[in-house]
């Protein structure tokens, strides 16, 4: 397969589609969905939502195009045993990780909130990485994937921009992938760490990575599709 000139900021990205992954960060139901733990937080929830249909066209295409598909999600052991007293305990009580929420104990592996929207829900040939942390490397096997499959380039979306998809982002960085932001596939509840987030990746030459659009993005690999 031949090399794709993808435009992006700050400069376009050659990438080999047959070597580059889709991660999909964080887009579980107790970030995005009203009642979950983010909007017991006192989150506008509505700013996330609007990351949904980008990854969910980015998803769609990823698959056409047989690219790796890789979906993350932060949460916990029920007995807390993974997570760490000083992340555990920020916060009100009744609104701690673990503590009952209305869709279920909030960041707890198996609970409801603790899933991924119906939208972009993984199919059963797709990885799901269940973080403990921030950073998807962290603690995880994710690192082993990608080398067993020969990636060399991550098509980054999910949430939040600036908390897990940054975290991510600068963990593959440093284990020498080259990363590829879908600006409208990601949010924040903070707009303004959004812009600033996605603006830090593509400072002074592209320092962590690449920052380019689910459309641009999209085609490329039809235009793979149609050399094929
Ligand atoms: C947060 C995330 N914001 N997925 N998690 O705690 O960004």
């Amino acid at each position: 397969m031949s090399r794709s000139e993808i435009a992006a900021k700050p400069f376009p990205l050659s990438v080999d589609l047959a070597r580059a992954a889709l991660v999909i960060i964080d887009m579980q139901r107790d970030f995005l969905e009203p009642g979950g733990f983010g909007a017991a937080l006192g989150n506008d929830v509505s700013l996330l939502m609007a990351a949904v249909e980008p990854c969910r066209r980015m998803l769609a295409g990823a698959r056409a195009a047989g690219l790796l598909v890789i979906h993350t999600r932060e949460g916990h052991r029920p007995d807390l045993s993974d997570a760490p007293r000083a992340k555990v305990e920020r916060g009100a009580p009744e609104k701690r990780i673990g503590a009952p929420g209305p869709m279920g104990r909030i960041l707890i592996r198996g609970e409801a909130g603790h899933d991924i929207v119906p939208a972009l829900a993984p199919l059963p040939e797709e990885p799901v990485i269940d973080k403990p942390g921030k950073g998807a490397f962290y603690q995880t096997d994710l690192d082993l994937m990608l080398r067993n499959r020969g990636i060399e380039t991550l098509l980054v979306c999910g949430v939040t921009t600036e908390v897990c998809v940054h975290t991510t982002v600068r963990e593959a960085n440093d284990r020498g992938y080259r990363c590829l932001v879908l600006a409208d596939a990601c949010a924040s509840y903070f707009p303004e760490f959004h812009e600033v987030g996605l603006r830090m990746i593509a400072a002074q030459g592209g320092i962590f990575g690449w920052v380019s659009t689910t459309d641009t993005v999209l085609a490329a690999l039809a235009a793979q599709d149609q050399a094929a």
